[in-house]
């Protein structure tokens, strides 16, 4: 690897790992992992969240050597074995962050990565509010709690010299543009960006909307939606040197965005 100033994050979030895919899971970490200070994954690991499927994940980190952070996404919460799926994930070293935060020791760099899955609850002109059917507000309050922990993950980590924040759902509609309207209520929540508007991280990354937009922004925060599908291509790559967050990641594989088209 060549002498460079900053340090290097690898990004992806979507990848929806199955038998199907293991292949190409295992050949895609195992490139990237050359040229990154640390892989960061924005949840939807897996397709149903089968602990058998994190097992591809699994195996495709387990000899890596730097390390890998993720947080969960709404699929690996469907089959209602999550706790099996963060078990096999951890087994293999990789850091599940859920509501909390870590510290990685990159060089002489402590990169503070303060993650959770967030959830739903809109934009503005969209936003559920909290009211009604105890249900209802019970959606309401898990946003809460999503947001109130960025919040605890962030001051947290003030000191750390770089701050990351890493999410599945969405914490701005300029990242989902270009999916239908009609379902951006059920791809974030503005809540889950206030924290990042009072502590200004370095970058924000998350997944989720597989028709979004790549590049988008809270204040002067760069956010950025590393969805397998909007990226068309294995990861992005960040360096992050003074405060400062350079896109260098490789360019799109032409092919490689059809053949990830999947449901959200
Ligand atoms: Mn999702």
């Amino acid at each position: 690897m060549t002498k460079r100033a900053g340090i290097r994050v690898a990004a992806a979030g979507d990848i929806h790992c199955s038998e199907e895919n293991r292949a190409a899971v295992a050949s895609a970490f195992a490139e990237v992992a050359g040229g990154a200070d640390a892989i960061l994954l924005a949840g939807d690991l897996t397709t149903y969240g089968e602990p058998e499927q994190a097992e591809v994940l699994a195996d495709a980190c387990r000899d890596l050597q730097i390390p890998v952070v993720t947080v969960l996404g709404n699929h690996d919460w469907h089959a209602n074995r999550a706790e099996e799926v963060v078990a096999v994930l951890s087994s293999a070293g990789i850091v599940v962050l859920d509501r909390g935060w870590t510290v990685l020791d990159c060089g002489e760099t402590a990169v503070g990565v303060v993650g959770t899955k967030g959830f739903v609850g809109g934009f503005p002109d969209s936003t559920l509010t909290d009211f009604g059917e105890p249900i209802l507000r019970a959606v309401y309050a898990e946003t809460t709690d999503e947001a109130e922990a960025l919040e605890r993950g962030l001051e947290a980590v003030a000191d750390c010299p770089v701050r990351i924040v890493l999410l599945h759902y969405a914490p701005t509609s300029l990242t989902i543009e270009g999916e239908s309207p009609g379902i951006w209520p059920f791809l974030g929540s503005d809540r889950l960006g206030r924290p990042v508007v009072e502590h200004r991280p370095h970058l924000v990354l998350h997944g989720h909307a597989h028709a979004g937009t790549y590049e988008g922004f809270i204040g002067a925060v760069p956010v950025y939606n590393v969805s397998l599908s909007v990226m068309g291509r294995d990861f992005a790559i960040f360096e992050l040197e003074d405060g400062a967050v350079r896109d260098v990641s490789p360019r799109s594989r032409a092919g490689e965005t059809q053949r990830r088209k999947e449901v959200q």
